[in-house]
């Protein structure tokens, strides 16, 4: 693989031994508003992204059997969707778009009407809001939203959602509650960047959907394996994938979503070529005839030290240096003559990826961007190394300073390609709160497995949104939740299981749970105890299977939870088999000791099949499950009890066999 695969996976090795879990605080619900009576964060329904500020106000509101929807002549019409349909699930029969108040419950959305029912309620209104922002209340029988712009407004019909109860009949009761509230960053969302089987259509539109529904407005369309975006980056797409672009353009912009469509044509670009350009442009023409906005081109991965023609070596010479400003050079021709010429239909800026975007160093092909490149184009940086175990507010700046051009984050997370073995359910970890105010914004580079890596995303919406408010472990704990469905069964199910897939780069500790239930029963806890979490984990896939809603989450960790359910059996017989040896009864504990090798090498059998075929076994709680089983052998064959063991085999002494 290439090179920045290798400094990747070494990356995670050096960041598993050293980096710390984020600090706790702070609670995943908002800061309180000023006025008005607090109201703990706890005592009502959740808000995901957690809102900068929430206040309790008094007075009910009350789901009639008709409700009155006021909207103002400009409401979004993909708000006022969300808003009937939420409605609608909260157990009104009918709801009515009206030019004034009803007999029931009315909803204000945008117009005289929100501002001044905002004002009656004793909210503030929009005024001062940036970009996006919402603000929403409920109370006295009526309720309204009013946004700084059509997303914002979107937004506050989003939070709304969120309230609202699920009911079959009209009745409920909803508490006054007023909520202002607005982005940390302009730009939060993902990056499909990743190598390795591009996500499939349905997949992408399902993505769309729950970004829309997270605060996130950006989804960055660079999959490294569509031929069509890097080494066939000159041909133009066959009619019928370019109406699955279309398709899935016309679903971000309902969802608020920005799709941002990103060309890598450095692997045979002739930087100073005008018949390049144009193909450049005329690429980018026909993604612009289909309705994109936002035009992206990554140069990372690529030589920069041959040239792919010989006029860019005689116009630009060699080294890093050169590089740059052959580069600069390409960019602000796509800038000039491209985005320049359509920025009054709705262009946005340009978006580049620099082929040295893992660091900080002063280099001359920094300089030379900082110095040619065009001001306005964004620079994407993935932090200090590939995959960054930390990002902190000074390296953002940093990062600033050395490219001269607003930064947006390409976060390598919860992205597996350099993994495939593996999946990454645990939170976004690992950045300091204050960097998305530094930043043009953050996209997050996913896995291979779209529904799986929902559990992250939805931890990098809430933190992209409101890190001042931002908690991994309780924003983790929010998104199993949510993705549960509202079954505190599969909840648990699905905590087990991403418990059981929680390590990586930015989360260094594998298996938080299931290693603490382990030194427990090590440290003199009871058999029974940890059989019972041993039991969860081997029963947690079947769990899953039957109740997840989400399916694409079963379909892409099918090898996962086949494997998870056999390391927790083989783990519960590794326990049973340490407690018959303790009890004098070696007949049974040699019985134990047979199945659980050939328990072991069950588990050891799935295996995930990438694009080429390559069939890759997975892992699971690795160094948590196996070294437990490992311990547990140890203890049997008389080469101390567990602890013992774990000590003895830090220094390599005890085999899993
Ligand atoms: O990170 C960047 C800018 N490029 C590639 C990604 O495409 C890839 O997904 C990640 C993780 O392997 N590493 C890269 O270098």
């Amino acid at each position: 693989m290439h090179r920045t695969r290798t400094v990747a996976t070494a990356a995670l090795a050096l960041a598993l031994a050293a980096v710390p879990l984020t600090g706790p605080p702070a609670g995943a619900a908002g800061r309180q508003d000023d006025g008005g009576r607090d109201r703990p964060p706890s005592a009502g329904p959740a808000i995901t992204p957690a809102p900068q500020s929430v206040r309790a106000l008094g007075g009910r509101v009350t789901i009639t059997p008709t409700v009155t929807v006021v909207a103002g002549p400009k409401a979004d019409g993909p708000a006022l969707e969300v808003v009937e349909r939420s409605l609608k699930r909260a157990g009104a029969d009918r709801v009515v778009r009206a030019g004034k108040a009803g007999r029931g419950l009315t909803v204000y959305v945008d117009g005289p009407g929100a501002d001044r029912t905002l004002a009656d309620l004793g909210a503030r209104g929009t005024a001062g809001l940036p970009a996006e922002g919402y603000a929403l209340a409920v109370g006295d029988g009526r309720i309204a939203l009013a946004g700084a712009d059509a997303t914002g407004t979107y937004y506050a019909a989003q939070s709304l959602r969120q309230l609202l109860p699920h009911r079959d009949r009209p009745g409920a009761r909803i508490r006054g509650t007023a909520v202002r509230d607005w982005p940390a960053t302009p730009l939060r969302g993902v990056i499909e960047g990743f190598y390795g089987t591009p996500w499939s259509h349905a997949a992408r539109l399902d993505q769309l959907d729950f970004y829309g529904a997270h605060k996130m407005n950006t989804y960055v369309y660079s999959p490294k394996d569509d031929p069509y975006l890097r080494e066939k980056w000159r041909s133009p797409y066959p009619a019928e994938q370019l109406a699955r672009l279309k398709e899935l353009v016309d679903r971000a912009r309902a969802r608020h979503v920005e799709f941002s469509y990103a060309l890598s044509p450095g692997l045979s670009v002739c930087y100073s070529s005008d018949a390049d350009l144009k193909a450049l442009t005329g690429k980018f023409q026909a993604l612009w005839d289909i309705g994109v906005r936002t035009f992206a081109v990554p140069l990372d991965d690529i030589s920069y030290t041959d040239w792919n023609c010989a006029a860019d070596k005689e116009r630009f010479g060699t080294g890093g240096g050169a590089a740059g400003t052959a580069q600069a050079h390409l960019l602000n021709r796509v800038n000039r003559e491209f985005i320049a010429a359509h920025r009054d239909a709705g262009a946005q800026p340009l978006q580049m990826v620099p082929t040295e975007y893992y660091d900080v160093k002063a280099t001359p092909y920094k300089a030379a961007l900082r110095e040619r490149l065009d001001p306005d184009v964004l620079v994407e940086w993935t932090g200090v190394g590939v995959i960054a175990p930390v990002m902190t507010v000074a390296q953002a700046d940093a990062a600033r300073q050395v490219f001269g051009h607003p930064i947006l984050t390409w976060d390598n997370y919860p992205v597996n390609d350099y993994v495939t073995n593996r999946l990454l359910l645990g939170p976004f970890n690992g950045r300091e709160k204050g960097l998305p105010g530094r930043l043009a914004g953050i996209t997050a580079n996913p896995m291979i497995q779209p529904a799986a890596s929902k559990i992250a995303l939805f931890t990098v919406a809430d933190y992209a949104w409101n890190d001042g408010a931002y908690d991994a472990r309780t924003s983790w704990a929010a998104a199993l939740k949510e993705l549960s469905g509202g079954s505190a069964r599969t909840e648990r199910a699905l905590r087990t299981f991403a418990d059981a897939h929680y390590g990586s780069a930015l989360n260094p500790e594998q298996s938080p749970e299931l290693a603490a239930a382990i030194g427990r029963f090590w440290e003199g806890g009871s058999a029974k105890s940890l059989d019972a979490t041993l039991r969860a984990l081997q029963r947690a896939p079947g769990v899953l299977r039957d109740s997840l809603p989400d399916r694409g989450f079963i379909a892409d960790s099918g090898p996962w939870l086949d494997a998870t359910a056999a390391w927790g059996g083989a783990a519960r017989t590794a326990l049973r088999m340490v407690q018959a040896s303790r009890a004098g009864d070696d007949a049974t504990a040699q019985r134990l000791r047979t199945r659980l090798a050939a328990q072991v090498a069950v588990a050891k059998s799935y295996v995930y099949v990438d694009m080429n075929g390559k069939r890759v076994p997975v892992l699971v709680a690795d160094g948590v499950v196996d070294t437990f089983v490992a311990d547990a052998i140890a203890e049997h064959e008389g080469r101390g009890h567990g602890a013992t063991a774990r000590q003895d085999r830090t220094r390599g002494s005890a085999p899993l066999h």
